[in-house]
């Protein structure tokens, strides 16, 4: 039991290394409205995705959110919460520059819901075939360090382990920016996007 205390010590000591992790925090200007803000790939590192499924409602002839942002991996459950009934697909996800193939989840009456797991990072553009007019998007990013802007263009990502990274600002068409950022402790990343 002598070296008990040492070992207590031991652990504490590794915890506060590990846990000195930071936040990015910052603004994406240039364009108005909501943006996608998200740390890119990291070499070496995978990430397990979350048990929860985050939920896109179709709702008021509007998918709800209008943009999504989640982990690679995440299952998205499409509700429709509308008393017509809703189909869901996206032509295509865009991976850069690279154009993978979409998918049609099919079309679904109100109260059901349908999931779908989004299994390659990229942008999905959600449409309906039934009402022309709805958009939304999932942006499935590599990491789950990762934010949906204020409409002002506002937003912190908290619980960002220090270290270096490639920060990526996406806005519906607009050209994603990516930058540089070494993060220690709270750390600013400001981005100004382009159409
Ligand atoms: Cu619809």
């Amino acid at each position: 039991m002598k070296g008990k205390p040492v070992a207590v010590l031991a652990v504490v000591f590794v915890l506060t290394l590990t846990a000195s992790a930071g936040s990015i925090s910052g603004k994406v200007s240039g364009v108005s409205g909501e943006s996608v803000v998200y740390v890119d790939t990291i070499a070496g590192k995978t990430f397990p995705p979350p048990a929860e499924h985050p939920v896109i409602d179709q709702r008021g002839l509007l998918f709800q959110p209008h943009i999504t942002v989640v982990l690679v991996g995440t299952t998205v459950d499409f509700l429709n919460s509308d008393k017509v009934a809703h189909n869901v697909f996206w032509p295509s996800v865009m991976q850069g520059s690279k154009k993978l193939p979409g998918k049609n989840l099919g079309t679904w009456p109100t109260g059901e819901k349908r999931a779908f797991k989004f299994e390659q990072t990229g942008v999905a553009a959600l449409l309906c075939n039934v009402h022309p007019e709805m958009a939304g998007y999932v942006v499935v990013a590599p990491t789950p360090y990762h934010t949906v802007t204020d409409k002002t263009g506002n937003y912190k990502i908290d619980n960002v382990p220090d270290g270096d990274y490639n920060v990526v600002a996406w806005h519906e068409g607009a050209k994603t920016s990516t930058k540089a950022v070494k993060v220690a402790g709270d750390t600013k990343g400001d981005f100004t996007v382009t159409k």
